[in-house]
C-alpha cells in the first residue's frame, strides 16, 4: 500500500528525487510548509495541522477502514461519498439538479445547485474556512470502523475529507453569495488558497473535480462508466425530487449500451423504481401497492413499493437517506411485521382469520419485491461496512405507516386483495407440507443412526426396491459386500449360531446381540410391536453356506421369523437364496450345482462326453470370488430366491411341526420347512 504522509519525519525529513509525499507535492520545496493552511511557517505546524497530517496518514495506511478497500468498489465508493453530500443538498430541498460527468483521464465531476460548502472561516479553527475543514477534517468514527457507530451518517460532509485523502487532486468550485471560489488539494493537502475566481451571479452551488490516487487503487483503477451511471440512477430513483444530468465521455462508453447523457428524473421515485425492476415478470397483483408518508421536516419520512411476483424470487432492497442498506435492519424489520400484521388483520375481517393462522413473515415475504427508503436524521449504522440499520424508532415510523396504508389498500381493492390473501396462504401450506416432508426425512435419518454397526446399509430409502442379506459369518459377509449392488442390497453378517426362538426365554431372546441386531436392521418391530409400514426393506434373503451348517442357521433365522414376525412372511418378504455346492468346469465351461443331486444331474446331462469336468467344493460362501456371489447368488437378474410362505390350509400343522422339530435335528427342521416352503411358494426354479 502506498502511504506518502511522513508524519513523524516533519518538514525537515524531506528526501531528495523519489519521495512523491502529500505533504511534498510537486511544489517548490520551500514553499512545502505552507500547504497546511494556518502552519506558522517553517518553525513547526501547528495543532490543527498536525492532526490533519495525522489523518492523512491513517486514512491512506488503512483505505479499507474507511471505504472499505482497495478494490473497484472501493473505488466506486469514493463517487457515492460525493454524490450523497450533493443529495443530502437535494433531500433537504436545497437543491433541485444534479450533474455527474465522467470526463477522460479518469476524472470524475459532480455538481450540485444547492447552498454551496460554507467558505467563512471556520468558527473552531478561524484560521481555516469552512470549506477547508469539510475537505481535511476526518470526522470521527470512521464509517468503516468495525464496533462503532456512524453517528453521523447521512450528515453533510462526511467523507468528503476521506474522498481528498484519497485523490491524487480534487478541485471543489463553490458559487456562494454571488461569488465563485475555488481550491485545489493534493492528495488531501491544500495546493492552493481558497481563492476568489470572480462574480457568480447566476450560478449557486458545490462542484468537485477529482482523479483518485493510483497509489492507492493501482496504476490500473480506473472509473467504469456502467456502474457509475447505475448508482446515480438508483439516487434518482430515491429521491423524486432531483434532477441528476448524466453525461460521459463518448470515448469511455462506445460500444456500450451506457449513455453518453441522459437526464435521470423519477418523480415517482421507488413507484418507478419497482416498476423497471419487475417489468416483464408475473405479479400476483395488478397495482403495486405504494406510497410516500412525509413527515414534519423530512425526518421520518417514509417511502415505499412493494409487489407479489408468482414465478420469481422476491427481494427487499432499503435504503436510509438515500444510501443503500443491504444488511436490513430496524426499517425492513418494520416492513416485514406491517405486510404481515396489515394481512392477518384483512383476513380477520373477511371472516379468514382461520385460514390465514398459520402465515408467518417468511409467506409475506415469499416472491415479495419490495423496496423501502426511509429518512431519518441522525441514523446508526452497524455491521459489515455498516450496511445495517440500527436506529430503532425507523422500525416504529415504518410499520404504523405502511400498516396503515396497507389496511387502505386492501379494503380499497377487495379482489387484489383476495387474490394476494390467497397467494400468502397458499405459500404458508407449501411451507407446512415442505417441513412435514423434512421431519420424515430426519426420522429416517435418525432411524439410520440407530442401525447395527455390523449392517453395511443399501443407500435407498424406499422399502419397495431393496433387499436384505442375511449373512452367515464375516467372511462371507465381505464377499457379499463386494458383490451387492450399494444402492438396493444390504448386508447384515450373523456370527455362528444364533439363538433358538422356540426354545429361548424371553430374557434370553431380548438380551441377544445377534437377533437384536436382526430386529434394529429391519426396523419394524417383532411380536406385538411389529409394523408392517416401517419394515425397511422389501426383500428379507437369508443367505447361509449350502451345506448343514447352513441349514441349521437358516432353519433358526426362519423359526425366528416365523415366531416374531409371521406377518412379515405371509406377506411375501422373507427369502432363502439358494448358492451353488459346486463348481463345475470342463475346459472353458462352468455351471454350478448347489447339491450333490443337482451334481449328478448336471454331470449326466449337461458335461457328458466332452473331456475332463474338474469338481469345486465351496467350502462356504466366504471363499467365492465376489464376482461369481454375485453371479450365482445376488444378482436379481440371475440367482434364483426360495420364498418362504406359510401355506393357509397348513396353519395349524406347520404350527405344531415348527414347535416338534425344534428338537436336536437341524437338518430335518431345514428339510421340512424348505420343502413347505418349495410346495406352498410354486415359483422357485433352481436352474443355475
Ligand atoms: C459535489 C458535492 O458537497 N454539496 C454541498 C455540501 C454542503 C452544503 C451544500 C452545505 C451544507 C450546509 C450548509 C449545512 C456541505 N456542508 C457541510 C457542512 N456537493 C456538496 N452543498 N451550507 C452548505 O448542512 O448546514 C459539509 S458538506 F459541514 F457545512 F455542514
Amino acid at each position: 500500500m502506498a502511504h506518502s504522509n511522513d508524519l513523524f519525519g516533519g518538514p525537515s525529513s524531506a528526501r531528495p528525487g523519489g519521495d512523491k509525499s502529500v505533504a511534498r507535492p510537486a511544489a517548490p520545496a520551500e514553499k512545502k510548509t505552507a500547504r497546511v493552511s494556518g502552519t506558522p511557517g517553517e518553525a513547526g505546524y501547528t495543532a490543527a495541522s498536525i492532526e490533519v497530517l495525522a489523518d492523512i496518514d491513517a486514512v491512506r495506511r488503512r483505505p479499507g477502514m474507511y471505504i472499505g478497500g482497495t478494490d473497484e468498489a472501493a473505488l466506486h465508493h469514493l463517487f457515492a461519498e460525493v454524490l450523497d453530500n450533493s443529495m443530502d443538498e437535494a433531500v433537504a430541498g436545497h437543491a433541485t439538479w444534479i450533474e455527474v460527468s465522467v470526463e477522460e483521464d479518469n476524472w470524475l465531476v459532480v455538481t450540485d445547485n444547492g447552498r454551496g460548502m460554507p467558505v467563512d472561516p471556520h468558527p473552531q479553527f478561524p484560521e481555516k474556512s469552512g470549506l477547508e475543514v469539510i475537505m481535511t477534517k476526518l470526522h470521527a468514527g470512521g464509517k468503516f470502523d468495525s464496533g462503532a457507530y456512524q453517528t453521523s451518517g447521512g450528515l453533510h460532509g462526511v467523507g468528503a475529507s476521506v474522498v481528498n485523502f484519497l485523490s491524487e487532486r480534487i478541485e471543489v468550485e463553490v458559487a456562494r453569495g454571488q461569488t465563485l471560489y475555488r481550491q485545489i488539494y493534493e492528495r488531501g493537502l491544500p495546493v492552493t488558497r481558497l481563492e476568489t475566481v470572480g462574480k457568480a451571479p447566476n450560478r449557486r452551488g458545490t462542484r468537485v473535480r477529482f482523479r483518485p490516487d493510483p497509489q492507492i487503487f493501482g496504476a490500473n483503477a480506473t472509473w467504469k462508466p456502467a456502474r457509475l451511471f447505475r448508482m446515480t440512477r438508483s439516487k434518482a430513483y430515491m429521491f423524486g425530487g432531483v434532477e441528476i444530468r448524466w453525461r460521459c465521455a463518448a470515448a469511455l462508453v462506445a460500444g456500450t449500451n451506457t449513455p453518453v447523457e441522459a437526464v435521470l428524473h423519477f418523480p415517482g421515485g421507488l413507484k418507478d423504481y419497482l416498476a423497471g425492476e419487475v417489468e416483464g415478470k408475473n405479479g400476483v397483483v395488478d397495482q403495486a401497492f405504494t406510497g410516500r408518508v412525509e413527515k414534519q421536516g423530512g425526518h421520518g419520512t417514509v417511502e415505499w413499493a412493494v409487489t407479489w411476483l408468482s414465478d420469481d424470487d422476491g427481494f427487499v432492497h432499503s435504503y436510509c437517506n438515500t444510501i443503500p442498506t443491504p444488511d436490513g435492519g430496524t426499517h425492513e424489520a418494520g416492513l416485514r411485521v406491517a405486510l404481515l400484521r396489515a394481512l392477518k388483520d384483512h383476513a380477520e375481517r373477511i371472516g379468514q382469520a382461520k385460514r390465514a393462522a398459520n402465515v408467518t413473515t417468511e409467506d409475506v415475504l415469499a416472491g415479495c419485491a419490495a423496496l423501502i427508503s426511509v429518512f431519518i436524521r441522525e441514523p446508526e449504522f452497524q455491521g459489515q461496512n455498516k450496511g445495517r440499520l440500527m436506529t430503532a424508532e425507523a422500525s416504529r415510523i415504518v410499520d404504523s405507516t405502511i400498516r396503515d396504508a396497507l389496511d387502505h389498500w386492501l379494503a380499497d381493492s377487495p379482489s387484489q386483495a383476495s387474490r394476494l390473501l390467497d397467494w400468502v396462504i397458499e405459500r404458508s401450506e407449501e411451507r407446512l407440507r415442505r417441513r412435514a416432508e423434512k421431519d420424515v426425512a430426519r426420522k429416517v435419518g435418525a432411524r439410520r443412526l440407530r442401525l447395527p454397526g455390523k449392517l453395511a446399509d443399501c443407500s435407498s430409502n424406499s422399502a419397495q426396491d431393496t433387499e436384505l442379506f442375511i449373512v452367515e459369518g464375516d467372511s462371507a459377509g465381505g464377499s457379499a459386500k463386494q458383490a451387492r449392488d450399494r444402492a438396493t442390497q444390504a448386508i447384515l453378517p450373523l456370527r455362528g449360531k444364533i439363538l433358538n426362538v422356540a426354545s429361548a426365554t424371553r430374557d434370553k431372546l431380548a438380551g441377544n446381540q445377534q437377533l437384536g441386531d436382526l430386529v434394529l436392521a429391519l426396523g419394524c418391530g417383532v411380536g406385538a410391536h411389529y409394523k408392517p409400514a416401517e419394515l425397511r426393506y422389501g426383500k428379507i434373503i437369508i443367505m447361509t453356506d449350502a451345506d448343514v451348517d447352513g441349514a441349521h442357521i437358516a432353519s433358526l433365522l426362519i423359526t425366528f421369523f416365523y415366531r416374531q414376525t409371521p406377518k412379515l412372511i405371509e406377506e411375501g418378504h422373507l427369502y432363502l437364496a439358494v448358492p451353488p455346492l459346486y463348481k463345475l468346469t470342463q475346459g472353458t465351461k462352468s455351471v454350478y450345482a448347489r447339491d450333490n443331486e443337482h451334481r449328478d444331474y448336471l454331470l449326466k446331462t449337461v458335461l457328458t462326453g466332452r473331456g475332463k469336468v474338474e469338481i469345486n467344493r465351496f467350502k462356504g460362501l466366504g471363499e467365492m470370488m465376489a464376482a461369481q456371489l454375485k453371479e450365482t447368488t445376488m444378482d436379481p437378474h440371475k440367482r434364483t430366491l426360495l420364498k418362504v410362505v406359510i401355506k393357509d390350509e397348513d396353519r395349524a400343522a406347520t404350527s405344531e411341526s415348527v414347535e416338534s422339530l425344534m428338537g436336536n435335528k437341524p437338518e430335518l427342521r431345514f428339510a421340512f420347512i424348505q420343502e413347505r416352503a418349495k410346495f406352498a411358494g410354486g415359483e422357485a426354479t433352481l436352474d443355475i
